[in-house]
């Protein structure tokens, strides 16, 4: 007889390459090790830890699955691995990491000239720089299409003028790639700006009762200056934004079950010493339910994601099964992460039981890139041809 592992319950190893291991077991200690006991810290100052990006980039875990430029040209499915190891811990990490991967570094890659991707990329890896990625607008979130973001050509290159915000990473990015449209044929395209530019500046939204280890910001572009080189000559319209979103939301898929499955084996350990009607809390049916529950959405959700990055390395996922994952994925997260911080009581109220700072950051988690409900439509669209956005 197979014994059962109530924490790899259909047994999820199995399907794992060795190089594919051995990345998960490095990024979970790392991330135990070194993020674990900062993170009370960071999430109670707000601060932004600027030791992180460039301890992550020397154990190659920013850009992860590209090729070259320093990069550790690893699978998807090693991707989603290190997501989850970090959001384990904190989702606001997890999102300074993956805007520096998929948001930024992953746009240079594909749509970049030589010449930049040589300049930023292997400083991008390192976490010698760090990377924003502007397009959502003050007045535009779910429907990045009305952005009033304008690039206009003049002699020399180009000139910027717009706003962005809630922007991960903008308070103290190097990098910014700043969504446009174009004046001279309306098309949106992406461009590098750099910290410094006149005209450009990224104050911080402070205060936030999420993600709070994570720098977020807007993006002011005051007749920003650009040379030719600036434009990223790959990005052809709003789906090569689109197409980065991809990536993104991929990881953010594998990232909120390993903020599930951290709250699960909290509350459960927790269940195990607590009594309450001299048994523990662990014995009663009502909790073990709540267990039980939570523990098969993160079974069937890490099966997902590893279906779809599977399908990712070999070229074949549609950008709806990531939707499909990253939808049912952050709402299983949310939802049962409410469900088990019950089990806490009154402590559940003290961050130093962690439940509550997960369901705090499980709430952005359902609503950046993409909210749950746009994902519903995108779904919705696919499965009877008719779009219900407007
Ligand atoms: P629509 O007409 O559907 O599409 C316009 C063009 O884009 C193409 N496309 C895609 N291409 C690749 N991948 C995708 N996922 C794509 N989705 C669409 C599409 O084929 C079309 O191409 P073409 O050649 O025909 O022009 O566009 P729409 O304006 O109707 O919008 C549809 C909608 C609502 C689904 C879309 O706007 C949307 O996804 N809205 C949500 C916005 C969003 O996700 N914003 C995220 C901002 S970034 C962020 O939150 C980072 S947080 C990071 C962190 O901290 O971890
Ligand atoms: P809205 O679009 O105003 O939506 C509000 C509500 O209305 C939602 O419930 C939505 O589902 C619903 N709704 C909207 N349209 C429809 C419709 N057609 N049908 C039914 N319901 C609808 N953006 C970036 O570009 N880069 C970043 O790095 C970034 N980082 C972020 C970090 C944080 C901490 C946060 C909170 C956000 C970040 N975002 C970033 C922005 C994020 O992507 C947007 O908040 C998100 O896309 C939703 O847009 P919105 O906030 O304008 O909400």
């Amino acid at each position: 007889t197979v014994e059962y592992n109530w924490e790899d319950p259909l047994n999820l190893e199995s399907n794992l390459t060795e190089d594919e291991v051995a990345i998960r077991d490095m990024a979970r200690s790392y991330c135990q090790d070194n993020l674990m006991p900062r993170v009370l810290k960071g999430w109670r100052t707000e601060e932004f830890d600027f030791g992180i990006l460039p301890e992550m980039g020397k154990l190659g875990l920013l850009g992860p699955t590209i090729q070259g430029y320093g990069c550790a040209g690893a699978s998807n499915v090693a991707y989603g691995l290190i997501a989850r190891e970090i959001e384990r811990v904190d989702s606001g990490y997890r999102s300074t990491a993956s805007v520096q991967s998929s948001l930024v570094m992953h746009p240079i890659n594909e749509f970049g000239t030589e010449a930049q991707k040589e300049k930023y990329l292997p400083r991008l890896a390192k976490g010698e720089l760090i990377g924003a990625f502007g397009l959502t607008e003050p007045n535009h979130g779910s429907d990045p299409a009305g952005m009033e973001t304008t690039a206009e050509e003049v002699d020399g290159g180009f000139v910027l003028n717009g706003s962005k915000t809630w922007i991960t990473n903008a308070p103290v990015a190097d990098v910014f790639i700043v969504w446009a449209r174009c004046k001279w044929d309306r098309r949106v395209r992406g461009f590098i700006l750099e910290k410094g530019m006149k005209g450009l500046t990224a104050p911080a939204i402070k205060n936030k009762v999420a993600l709070r280890v994570s720098a977020t910001g807007s993006i002011f572009m005051d007749n920003v200056s650009v040379p030719h080189d600036a434009l990223l000559p790959g990005s052809k319209g709003l789906g090569s934004a689109f197409s980065c979103l991809n990536s993104a939301r991929y990881g953010i898929s594998w990232g909120v079950m390993g903020a599930l499955e951290d709250c699960l084996s909290r509350t459960r350990e927790y269940a195990l010493e607590r009594n309450q009607f001299k048994r523990p809390l662990a014995s009663f049916q009502l909790v073990q339910k709540k267990f039980a529950d939570a523990h098969t959405e993160v079974a069937l959700g890490l099966h997902s994601s590893l279906q779809v990055g599977r399908l990712k390395d070999e070229g074949k996922v549609a950008p709806e099964m990531i939707s499909l994952v990253k939808r049912n994925n952050c709402g299983k997260a949310l939802a049962h992460a409410r469900i088990l911080i019950d089990i806490l009581g009154g402590n559940a109220s003290s961050d130093e039981y962690h439940v509550g700072r997960h369901v705090a950051n499980l709430q952005v988690t359902n609503t950046y890139e993409g909210t749950n409900d746009i994902h519903a439509l995108i779904l919705g669209k696919a499965i009877t041809g008719l779009p219900a956005f407007a």
